[in-house]
């Protein structure tokens, strides 16, 4: 149930009952996502008055170039969920390995791990174009009070009990899903309260938008190649849109709520996609289908996927039912 102006903590708790299992740690969970989000979010807002731009010199589990806002949130979101006591367990894309939080403590009760994209769609901090955090939690499947291991992570997407991401735009928002809908919370800065804006988001069944990188076009499967030219056929209620920031979070909040898709199909660059399944392509998925959308590899429901190394990545096709079934079509026709 929706409260006009409902701020975000009284959201969680008018809807603790409806959360699975939790004695009130999935509240507190969110809540702590709530805190970094916002710190976060008062350095990426000021990114360009500090000399915090530019690459941290180093490079990450995926031998990408850090950013300094990179390194700042994975930081702050390893330390706001550590402190809070809250998870066993966290792995981020800025990590190799993931970190177990007091697993050795066989009093440590905490049910709960999180994978997190500290900062989504870095290459565009420095250009000042929107960015995003992207979480995913789990409960782990090893027994409380034992030291979390990999295969707390390593669970298929429709395991998940809650996911979401914060959107550093031209407003901050936090959207997120504990597997009853998707809601959008808007942060007033002005008193450091997420309110209430969008209840109950919903991706429409069609849309006329589509989200790609249309350079790697030559190196696509043949599949995705013909439905980018059905895109752009003059038929129907066609041509389509091509709207791409380069920000997965970005692409994605607009076409939900415009109606899209979103596509990082396999590329000569990234053999088998460059999107990461289990802090990338799954919380993403959750969200989607959520707010009645898809989300597929191309062939299967993202979610099924059976994760076998905590970084691998997936091609991710994303967005309305209509748009995600009409990609599977053309792949399957290619394949024949
Ligand atoms: P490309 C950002 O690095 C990201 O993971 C997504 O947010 C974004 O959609 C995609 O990669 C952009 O990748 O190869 O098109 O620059």
């Amino acid at each position: 149930m929706t409260q006009k102006n409902q701020t975000l903590g009284e959201f969680i708790i008018e809807n603790q009952s409806s959360f699975k299992y939790t004695s009130g740690e999935l509240s507190r969970l969110i809540n702590s996502i709530r805190l970094a989000a916002k710190v976060v979010n008062y350095e990426v807002n000021k990114a360009g008055l500090v000399d915090i731009l530019g690459a941290a010199g180093d490079t990450n589990a995926q031998g990408e170039n850090q950013q300094k806002l990179d390194v700042y949130a994975n930081e702050k979101f390893i330390q706001m969920l550590t402190n809070r006591n809250i998870v066993c367990g966290i792995a981020s894309e800025e990590e190799d390995d993931f970190i177990a939080i007091n697993s050795y403590d066989k009093n440590n009760q905490n049910k709960y791990v999180v994978l997190i994209d500290p900062l989504d769609g870095s290459s565009n901090i420095d250009v000042n174009v929107s960015v995003g955090t992207i979480f995913s939690i789990y409960r782990r499947v090893t027994p409380v009070g034992t030291p979390v291991v990999l295969e707390d992570f390593l669970q298929k997407g429709k395991e998940q009990v809650a996911a979401g991401y914060i959107i550093y735009g031209t407003s901050t928002m936090l959207v997120y899903t504990t597997g009853h809908g998707v809601n959008g919370f808007t942060l007033n800065p002005a008193i450091g309260t997420f309110y209430l804006s969008h209840p109950n988001m919903t991706f429409p069944k069609s849309g006329k938008i589509y989200s790609v990188n249309e350079g790697n076009y030559i190196h696509f499967p043949q599949g995705i190649k013909d439905y980018i030219k059905y895109c752009q056929q003059e038929e129907d209620d066609r041509p389509y849109t091509s709207r791409y920031i380069g920000s997965l979070v970005s692409d994605f909040h607009r076409n939900m709520i415009k109606g899209g898709i979103y596509l990082y199909p396999q590329s000569a660059s990234y053999p088998s996609g460059k999107l990461r399944l289990l802090y990338e392509c799954n919380p993403m998925a959750f969200l989607a289908e959520q707010a009645n959308g898809k989300a597929s590899d191309g062939f299967q429901r993202i979610m099924e996927v059976q994760p076998t190394r905590l970084h691998q990545r997936s091609p991710f096709i994303c967005g309305s039912p209509m748009m995600v079934d009409d990609v599977e079509a053309f792949l399957c026709v290619a394949n024949k």
